[in-house]
């Protein structure tokens, strides 16, 4: 943990912006950003960013995680006796916050017994996160989204399991897009590692390793004064971990110290053959949390428009 605590010392927003803070760098959001992010819709198109939360998401049981149980409560539902009254259905869903497209909360991890902005981990108990939980994102993610489509900067399909994004990769990526990552925006990091599971049908490839952000990355985050990260794999950071004594270095770094949503599960091979075809990689980018009290993180179904 030497290596995670030098780099906190250099990234660490706990106290930039107030004692009380639960929204860490989504404090970069400012009217200004989200009227310039606003400027980018052109053309009037949506781009859905979410998987579907359903029986065949891409959960293996990993850390108990499972994919939505979906049941119907009512099915031909009638209130009265008038046989041509309308009629309705209802149903619930039971399942893991984390289980697709989703933000992890500024509750979802932490080290030496301290959440993001120093509130003690105890915060977190049966009950959800009294601190730092995903119900403290208010009015949401909104801003400028920009695109990094690093396997196609990198000129092929799908990066790697294992494979190490570097600051440098993501320079490359922003020069071939002739985009510059910058304070207040959502970057998002295409890898193609989602098509392991929806293209290959592979869940235990899709979630057992992956492409993703290594620990130098997080400097850079930090410099660019990005508010949200998000990817299109389930850890955003790469797995196998650079260093396997270390587990989750960018997490820990990215979620407890610089106070960094972080974004997984991102469906973003649609919006990337677009922004390659008209060569435009920023757009109005939208992603409401549920304002799930005390949650650890929230499903999303994020929007991009262009
Ligand atoms: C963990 O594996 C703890 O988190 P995530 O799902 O955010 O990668």
């Amino acid at each position: 943990m030497q290596r995670v605590r030098e780099i906190a010392l250099k990234v660490s927003s706990w106290g930039r912006w107030g004692a009380e803070d639960e929204r860490g760098t989504l404090n970069f959001v400012t009217p200004e950003t989200v009227r310039r992010a606003a400027a980018c819709v052109k053309r009037g198109e949506v781009f859905a960013l979410g998987l579907p939360f359903g029986a065949d998401g891409p959960q293996i049981g990993q850390g108990g995680r499972v994919n939505p149980i979906h049941l119907m409560s009512a099915i031909d539902g009638r209130l009265g006796a008038d046989v041509e009254a309308p009629r309705f259905a209802d149903d619930f869903i039971t399942m893991p916050l984390q289980c697709a497209t989703q933000w992890d909360s500024l509750a979802h991890v932490w080290y030496d017994g301290r959440l993001y902005n120093g509130f003690p981990a105890t915060t977190v108990g049966t009950a959800g996160a009294a601190r730092d939980g995903i119900d403290k994102l208010g009015a949401g993610v909104v801003g400028r989204g920009v695109l990094l489509d690093v396997a196609r900067a990198r000129g092929v399909e799908r990066l790697r399991a294992g494979e190490v994004i570097s600051p440098d990769v993501l320079e490359a990526a922003e020069r071939a897009a002739g985009v510059r990552v910058g304070r207040g925006d959502v970057l998002l990091v295409r890898t193609g590692h989602l098509g392991v599971f929806t293209v290959d049908g592979n869940r235990e490839g899709y979630m057992r390793s992956m492409p993703g952000l290594g620990i130098a990355c997080v400097p850079w985050l930090h410099e660019r004064e990005v508010a949200a990260v998000a990817s299109d794999t389930s850890a955003v950071e790469v797995i196998p971990f650079e260093d396997p004594a270390l587990p989750l270095p960018v997490h820990a770094l990215c979620i407890r110290d610089m106070g960094l949503t972080l974004g997984e599960m991102f469906a973003l091979d649609a919006l990337a053959e677009d922004c390659a075809r008209d060569g435009v990689w920023e757009f109005l980018f939208s992603a409401p949390a549920l304002r799930v009290t005390g949650g650890t993180g929230s499903p999303l179904n994020p929007l991009a428009v262009k």
